[in-house]
């Protein structure tokens, strides 16, 4: 109870944070260079995850590197709020980057919560041991969800994989 209430609060200060909108972004929202994870894109539904690579190329999954500090931008392009999800950010170091701030650890966040219109950038880093990496061909995949009520029911789940 006490988690998701720090994690909540933290959410309101990076929303109003970004509000600024400081971000250097494409049409899609995607900052040059960073894979992108987008939520509600009009083109694919409102309960809906879709990826960018980091050439903006539409993606069946998102591809992270094992220990490598992956930057990956986080844009909300439907109409209500959803929220990104994963037990890699509770396993692995995930930080949140703020254009003019910088990093922010976040020790304990399991999930980021964005209102429409509203992005984010992340930095994680897995280090999945490279016994086990090897044993699954040198890919793990881990579910992204939002679990806004009915969201995750209602299709809105994805794939990130982790490489080495
Ligand atoms: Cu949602």
């Amino acid at each position: 109870m006490t988690k998701k209430f720090t994690a909540g609060a933290l959410g309101v200060v990076l929303l109003a944070l970004l509000g600024a909108g400081a971000f250097l972004t494409t049409m899609s929202g995607q900052e040059a260079g960073r894979p992108t994870i987008l939520m509600g894109d009009p083109a694919k539904g409102e309960l809906t995850f879709s990826f960018l690579d980091k050439d903006g190329k539409p993606v069946d999954k998102l591809v992270l590197q094992n220990n490598v500090e992956n930057q990956v931008t986080l844009v909300n392009k439907g109409q209500i709020p959803h929220e990104l999800r994963s037990d890699l950010f509770r396993l692995f170091q995930f930080d949140v980057e703020i254009a003019g701030v910088g990093e922010i650890e976040t020790v304990g966040i399991r999930d980021m919560d964005l209102e429409p219109g509203k992005q984010v950038s992340f930095i994680v880093k897995p280090t999945l041991s490279s016994k086990v990496l090897d044993e699954k061909n040198g890919q793990v995949e881990f579910e992204v969800g939002c679990f806004i009520p009915g969201h995750y029911v209602g299709g809105m789940k994805g794939t990130i994989v982790v490489t080495k």
